[in-house]
This record gives structure tokens, C-alpha cells and sequence, in this order.
């Protein structure tokens, strides 16, 4: 495809109540929208995810701004799909989220051009996809609870919960208490710990987690394997894999039985697409996908990845409405009763971006034209 315009458009969005982890606080979140649009005028959306420090990982969005208008714009020149992408990209080290905001326009556009849904596009093989939902930490134990039974009322098909050291056994304690041994349950400690702290793992090991989420260093794998020998429970890596690349060392070495896959720490479908292959078809071992608290477009991107064969557990991948009052799409994502998220029928990531709204509120532009 030939493009003709790509525009960058920064929002900020606020959630509907604090997302608390290990390393901070989110109240308000920006968001870089990407808009690409073809000779022809058919439109695809990406969102960059990076959030507005360097925390879960070392992108901002000003960094990621930097590297698509400077490094990125200028290559998109000619014939360009999602997956010559990936090899125009590779000049560029890192800044992952940067990439996959762009290379997943790219993937919106060319389903629409194709006039399919995206999930079928990418080989997706499911209609509906099991939605999870990730907990904050909270400011007490009875908060925990109230906040997890209304999200279990609303139908979330599992829970997982931000632990950090202090807050670790006894939050989930407390909810199998309160829920029973048959609440699925896992938790995430985004590389709060270290190999140290392995008596806390032993203990988490007493309550039939579905897996424990990057429990330590954001660039580890050694030490994880050696965790992973001393416990029963799954380890599950996130921050710790950025490519295919990781995914084989984290094999090599015995560093986790599970990946939670996140298109944007990845640098987009493409490369969710060869770790799937290589974790799933290869390995035979399951993946999930995770989430940035994206918008309704990021999301749609998410849905998409998360009907993918080798997506065995429930996904990060909740409805708009569990961190958006009014999502930035129509129709926005809803939660079906059984747990679910229905994956869409029109094409591309099947959601109109209320454009009109976003162009009012934008806190930036950027625009270039070939
Ligand atoms: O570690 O999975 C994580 C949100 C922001 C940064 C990192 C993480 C998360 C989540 C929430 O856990 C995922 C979501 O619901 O979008
Ligand atoms: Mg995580």
C-alpha cells in the first residue's frame, strides 16, 4: 500500500479510578494515536502506549514522538505493509512501543483494505476471547475485596492482582478467603523482587495461583530460571520479552512456562505473531495477551491478538469501561455475561474512532504527507 498522510495525535486520558503497581501511580495516561491513510483514503489506528516516565520500561511519550516523527515518518516511503514494516523498523534499536503504534495502523489499514476484521486477517481462530482483569494495588485489604467481588459480579472470567514486596501473601490470603480455592487467581509484581525474596514465592506456592507475573528484574532471565526451579507455581514473563529473540533465550534457560504477550513491548502483531508461533506451535506452550490500559483502539488490537490458537489463558484485555467513563471509540468494548469480549464483524480493528472528539482535545500534532 501506498500511504499519503500519517498523522501522530497525543491525547490524555483519565481513568476512572488510580492504577496502582509497583512502580507508581496512574491517575491521567497519554496516549500517541497513530493515523495512517492510503492513496485511496481508506484510514487505520494505532495508539502508542508509553506512558509519561520511564517505569514499566524505559519508553515515555515523548521519546517514543521523538523516534516516529524523526526516525520512523521518514521511512514510510513507497510500498509499505505491516510486514516490510518490521524490516524498515529494524535499523532502529528498541523503542518498541514506538514501532507497534505505527506497524498496527498499518494492520488496521491493510484488513480494511482487504475488507476483513483483523482478527481473521492475522489468522485469528476464535469469535470471542476470555477477559480478565488487572487489580491495582489497594489501599486496604476490605478495598481489595470490594473492588475484586464487583468486578467478579460484573462476570470477569479471572483476576489478577499487582503485588509488591509487603503486599504480597497477604492480599491473596485474603481473597482466597473471601472468594475460595476456585476463584482463578494469579498475581503480577512487576520485577519488584528479587531472587532474595524466595521464601515469599514458597509461600504465594499454598494457594494454587494460575501463575506469578515477573516477579523479578524488568531485563532478567537467569535469575528467573533459578526462581522457577525453587517453586511450583508457573513463572509467567512480561517486561523480560521484548522479541522472538528473549522468548528462545527464556526457553533456552527454563525462565518461564508462560508469556504474557503484549503487542506493544513487542513492537507489534508481526512480532506477537512469530512468538505465538515459536511459544505456542513450536513449544506447545500457552501465551495470554496483556495490556497498557489501552483505549478502544490499542484494545481492538489487543482483541484481535488475543483470538490467536495459542492464547490458552484469560487475557489483560478488559471493556472500555473498566478503566474509561467514555472511550475514545463507538461502539465502545463491552464485557458479554459469560466473560467474555465478542471480537468484532466490521473490518479492521472493527471500532470508529470518535475523531472529532480526539481532534478537540489532541494536546498535540504532528502531521506528514508523502
Ligand atoms: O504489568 O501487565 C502489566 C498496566 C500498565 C503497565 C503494566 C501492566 C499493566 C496491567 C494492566 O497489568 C493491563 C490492562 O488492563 O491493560
Ligand atoms: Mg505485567
Amino acid at each position: 500500500m501506498e500511504l499519503r498522510k500519517v498523522e501522530l495525535i497525543e491525547i490524555w486520558v483519565k481513568l476512572k479510578s488510580p492504577f496502582e503497581t509497583s512502580f507508581g501511580r496512574t491517575e491521567e495516561r497519554p496516549a500517541i494515536l497513530v493515523r495512517v491513510e492510503e492513496k485511496g483514503g481508506e484510514v487505520g489506528w494505532g495508539e502508542v502506549v508509553a506512558d509519561s516516565g520511564p517505569w514499566y520500561s524505559y519508553e515515555t511519550n515523548e521519546t517514543a514522538w521523538h523516534v516516529i516523527r524523526d526516525f520512523i515518518l521518514p521511512q514510510l516511503k513507497g510500498d509499505i505493509t505491516p510486514r516490510n514494516f518490521t524490516a524498515l523498523a529494524s535499523r532502529i534499536r528498541g523503542h518498541n512501543m514506538a514501532k507497534a503504534g505505527v506497524e498496527m495502523a498499518l494492520w488496521d489499514l491493510a484488513a480494511k483494505l482487504e475488507g476483513l476484521p483483523l482478527w481473521k486477517y492475522i489468522g485469528g481462530v476464535r469469535d470471542k476471547i476470555v477477559s480478565g482483569v488487572s487489580v491495582g494495588i489497594q489501599p486496604s485489604l476490605q478495598e481489595l475485596v470490594k473492588v475484586v467481588d464487583s468486578y467478579l459480579q460484573q462476570g470477569y472470567a479471572r483476576i489478577k492482582i499487582k503485588i509488591k514486596p509487603g503486599y504480597d501473601v497477604a492480599p491473596v490470603k485474603k481473597l482466597r478467603e473471601t472468594f475460595g480455592a476456585n476463584l482463578p487467581l494469579q498475581v503480577d509484581a512487576n520485577a519488584s523482587f528479587s531472587l532474595s525474596d524466595v521464601e515469599v514465592f514458597r509461600r504465594l506456592d499454598e494457594y494454587n495461583l494460575l501463575m506469578i507475573e515477573q516477579p523479578l528484574g524488568w531485563r532478567d532471565l537467569v535469575d528467573h530460571a533459578e526462581l522457577a526451579r525453587r517453586i511450583r507455581t508457573p513463572i509467567c514473563l512480561d517486561e523480560s520479552i521484548t522479541d522472538l529473540d528473549d522468548a528462545r533465550k527464556a526457553y533456552q534457560l527454563g525462565s518461564a512456562m508462560i508469556i504474557n504477550v503484549k503487542p506493544a513491548r513487542v513492537g507489534g502483531l508481526g512480532e506477537t505473531m512469530r512468538i505465538h508461533d515459536f511459544w505456542y506451535r513450536q513449544l506447545g506452550r500457552p501465551i495470554w495477551i496483556g495490556g497498557m490500559l489501552e483505549t478502544g483502539v490499542g484494545r481492538g488490537h489487543l482483541v484481535a491478538a488475543a483470538t490467536l490458537e495459542g492464547v490458552k489463558y484469560p487475557n489483560d484485555v478488559s471493556a472500555s469501561s473498566r478503566y474509561y467513563e467514555n472511550d475514545i471509540v463507538e461502539p465502545p468494548w463491552e464485557l458479554n455475561r459469560d466473560g467474555t469480549i465478542s471480537a468484532p464483524t466490521r473490518s479492521g480493528i472493527g471500532v470508529e474512532v470518535l475523531e472529532d472528539q480526539v481532534r478537540r482535545t489532541a494536546k498535540r500534532l504532528y502531521q506528514t504527507s508523502f
